[in-house]
C-alpha cells in the first residue's frame, strides 16, 4: 500500500541537547517547540515485494549516505512493529533547504513516520507515532502532536513522547525565520554536537537542571498570558544552549556576526515598546518570536541590518497528517 504523509518542521523554545540513552533517543530533559506552518516535509512510502531492497530517495537535494542508512533503520522499526520483512520505497521532498537551521530532520522522521506506519497497514495512536518518529530524531517527536508542543524526557521508549499544550490563541503568534546568507553545512552534526556537549561542557548538569526550571517558568507564562514572561524564558534557553555550545570542547559556535546583529535589533525594539523575542538553534539564523500586530515594525527593523539573506514569516503549524497526493 502507497501513503503520503506531511509533517512540519518545529522550533524549540525549550531546547533539547544531550540523551540519556543514545539508542533510544531518550533527552537528558524535557523540551518544548512551536511546529512552523512554513516549513514542511512530503513522503509517501510504498512497501511492495516488487522491491528486492529498500529505495530512498530525497527529491532536490538528494539524501547523504548517512541519511539514507537512517531512513532505512526507521523503516527497520516500522517493519518490526508490523511485523513484516518486505521491503519499500521512501521518496520525500523539503519545501525548504536541508540544514538551512530549520530542522528537516524533525519534519523528515515525522513524515517518515505516519507514512510508514500507514503503508505498513498499522494504526498507531498519536503518542506512538510520536514516540516512533522520536527514535529516528529527537525533534521528530514534536512534530507529529504539531501546535505548541512538550516532549516529556521519560524512562523508558514508550514514556518519551510529546503532545500539545494550549497557549493563549489571542496572542497570535507569527515565527520570523532570519535566514543569516551564510548557510554552509554545520561540519559537526547535532547529534555529534549535543553528545560532545554531554561529555565535555562543565556546565552540562547545572543546565539540565535549569532546562526543566524554564519548562515550568514557560507554562507558567503561558496558562498566565503572560507574553513579557514567557519572551524572557525564551531568550533564557537561547543562551543556556549557547552557553553550553561554547563551552564545549572544542567549542561549538554556532553564531555569526549576523546573529548578534540581529539580537541587538531586537533590544532595540523593546526599548521602543515592541515586545519580540528571538532564540537561535544549532546554526546561525534567528528565529523571532512575536505576535502578529508587530511583524511589519519587526520587518521593517530588520531591513537595516546587513547579512541577511530573507526573513521567511510562519503562523503555528498543525500536526502531521497523511494526505492524498503521492509522490511516485
Ligand atoms: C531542539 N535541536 O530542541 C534542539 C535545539 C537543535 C538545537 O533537536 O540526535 O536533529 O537526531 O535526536 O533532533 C536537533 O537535534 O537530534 C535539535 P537527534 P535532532 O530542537
Amino acid at each position: 500500500m502507497k501513503k503520503t504523509a506531511k509533517a512540519h518542521s518545529n522550533i524549540a523554545l525549550i531546547k533539547y541537547w544531550g540523551k540519556q540513552d543514545e539508542g533510544l533517543r531518550l533527552p537528558m530533559n524535557g523540551s518544548v517547540a512551536i511546529a512552523l506552518n512554513e516549513a514542511y516535509t512530503l513522503t509517501t512510502v510504498e512497501f511492495d515485494v516488487k522491491y528486492p531492497e529498500d529505495e530512498v530517495e530525497l527529491l532536490g537535494e538528494g539524501f547523504e549516505e548517512d541519511e539514507k542508512v537512517k531512513v532505512k533503520k526507521h523503516l527497520d522499526r516500522v517493519r518490526k512493529l508490523a511485523g513484516i520483512a518486505i521491503k519499500a520505497r521512501v521518496v520525500s521532498k523539503n519545501n525548504f533547504p536541508k540544514a538551512a537551521g530549520m530542522a528537516s530532520s524533525a519534519s523528515g522522521f515525522g513524515a517518515l513516520s505516519v507514512a510508514a506506519a500507514a503503508a505498513a497497514g498499522i494504526k498507531l495512536t498519536e503518542r506512538e507515532l510520536s514516540v516512533l518518529a522520536r527514535n529516528g530524531s529527537g525533534s521528530a517527536s514534536r512534530s507529529i502532536p504539531g501546535g505548541v508542543s512538550v516532549w516529556y524526557t521519560g524512562d523508558k521508549d514508550e514514556e518519551s513522547y510529546a503532545e500539545r499544550i494550549d497557549f493563549p490563541e489571542d496572542w497570535k503568534i507569527k515565527i520570523l525565520l532570519v535566514m543569516a546568507e551564510d548557510t554552509s553545512v554545520k561540519k559537526v552534526s547535532t547529534t555529534e554536537g549535543m553528545a560532545m556537549t554531554k561529555a565535555t561542557s562543565p556546565y552540562y548538569a547545572m543546565a539540565v537542571e535549569e532546562a526543566e526550571k524554564n519548562i515550568k517558568r514557560l507554562k507558567q507564562a503561558m496558562a498566565g498570558g503572560d507574553w513579557r514572561g514567557f519572551g524572557k524564558v525564551v531568550e533564557d534557553e537561547c543562551y543556556r544552549l549557547h552557553s553550553l555550545c561554547m563551552t564545549t570542547r572544542p567549542n561549538l559556535l554556532y553564531w555569526r556576526g549576523v546573529t548578534v546583529d540581529v539580537f541587538q535589533a531586537i533590544y532595540g525594539l523593546r526599548e521602543e515598546g515592541i515586545e519580540a523575542f528571538f532564540t537561535v538553534d544549532a546554526g546561525p539564523h534567528v528565529h523571532i518570536i512575536v505576535k502578529d500586530q508587530d511583524v511589519e515594525k519587526v520587518t521593517e527593523k530588520l531591513a537595516n541590518v546587513g547579512g541577511i539573506k530573507k526573513v521567511i514569516e510562519c503562523g503555528v503549524g498543525p500536526g502531521a497528517s497523511l494526505i492524498e497526493d503521492h509522490l511516485f
